[in-house]
């Protein structure tokens, strides 16, 4: 009795839903509603987050510097040298990797503003040993230093550890107008190095430069790289800030120029590719046209069956705009389309996407007080 009654309400439900949406999208009910909760609350700019074993979440909060493990309900602050880190605008304590084989090694990364020794700052990538009370970090090695800064505008920085095992850092250009086209900087790049010992990836483009920075680079000509993301196929994609027009999706290509040269001076009208320059430039997979979004974090959507339509897209954290946004590619890495849940319209400013094992993304905001990590599933 009851069952024809449940499927003449599901029936009944589903035409309503096609009947009652916009005529724009031609498959609505294919998007299933994403349902968004706060994990972690009351922080101060998070900037990464990301799993450790037993359902922890380990937190960067980029002017504070201060590193935070959640659990359970609870958060605290993880004994970390805070005052060794510069902040400064945009630069602080930024990207954050663990180790793939962290239950073994209890090793992380950061990527922060660092104080040069004589003077001045720079971005750099740590490598540091949680201990295993998830309390304290030690320093093991600066993996990478000298990624050039000015007044902390445009200091990247994501880190990933690509399937390969390799650790690749996007880079900011320091709002220095001839960095993403040098290969003598390490500003407005994609690097890639040992993850143990900061060397350069024997596979780089440039490994066999003379000179050393050069030798760390994966692909240059980048504006301000925040969002890192590896494809299921295995493919490598960057997310950058546009000025006042054109955030990028790229992919990445090892050796490729992505085209930006803000020349003379810091001249931002020049375009995010400009492909009038010497040799190929790289054209992004998706821009943003004008405005910008002020793209940031992304993160590859999985293939669990309640993600729908959504399964396979690259969710994208818009900081500006609010919103996470979900870009399809095809097999190719042509753009096929976009999706702007309503969802996660609603939490102010969105600064990264990490997905978890199960699939589940971490979204963090970046409202400078009360903010949160949000855990959104179908
Ligand atoms: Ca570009
Ligand atoms: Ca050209």
């Amino acid at each position: 009795m009851r069952r024809p009654v449940l499927l003449a309400l599901v029936l009944t439900l589903g035409s309503l839903v096609v009947l009652t949406a916009p005529g724009s999208d031609a498959r609505p009910a294919a998007y299933p509603q994403l349902r968004v909760t706060a994990q972690v609350r009351g922080l101060t700019q998070p900037w990464d987050v990301k799993p450790l074993p037993g359902g922890r979440l380990l937190v960067t909060e980029r002017a504070t510097r201060r590193l935070i493990l959640w659990r359970a309900g609870g958060k605290r602050v993880v004994r970390f040298p805070s005052a060794s880190v510069w902040s400064s605008g945009e630069t602080g304590l930024m990207g954050l990797a663990v180790d793939p084989a962290f239950t073994s090694n209890r090793r992380i990364y950061t990527c922060q503003g660092g104080f040069r020794t004589g003077g001045g700052h720079d971005v750099r990538v740590v490598a540091w040993r949680l201990n295993s009370t998830y309390t304290a970090v030690r320093r093991l090695r600066t993996l990478v230093a000298g990624i050039p800064a000015t007044t902390g505008r445009h200091g990247g920085c994501r880190l990933l550890i690509p399937s390969y095992g390799a650790l690749l850092v996007g880079t900011g250009d320091a709002a220095i107008g001839t960095n993403a086209q040098s290969l003598g900087t390490l500003g407005g790049k994609v690097l890639r190095v040992n993850r143990f010992t900061g060397a350069p990836w024997p596979g780089n483009p440039f490994v066999r430069s003379a000179n050393p920075r050069a030798r760390l680079i994966l692909t240059y000509g980048h504006r301000n790289v925040q969002g890192l993301a590896q494809r299921a196929d295995g493919s490598l994609w960057s997310v950058e800030h546009g000025p006042d027009r054109d955030d990028e999706v790229n992919r990445l290509v090892r050796g490729g120029n992505y085209g930006w040269n803000p020349v003379p001076g810091y001249n931002e009208s020049v375009p995010m590719t400009d492909q009038s320059l010497p040799g190929t430039q790289i054209a992004a997979r998706w821009r943003s046209g004008f405005p910008t979004l002020a793209t940031s974090g992304a993160s590859w959507v999985g293939t669990g069956a309640a993600w729908g339509s959504y399964r396979g897209m690259l969710a994208v954290a818009a900081l500006k705009a609010g919103r996470v946004v979900f870009l399809r590619f095809d097999s190719a890495g042509r753009f096929l389309g976009m999706r702007t849940p309503p969802e996660l319209t609603r939490y102010g400013r969105l600064r990264s996407v990490t997905r978890l094992g199960n699939g589940d993304l971490l979204v963090t905001t970046a409202n400078g007080s009360g903010d949160r990590v949000l855990r959104v599933h179908p």
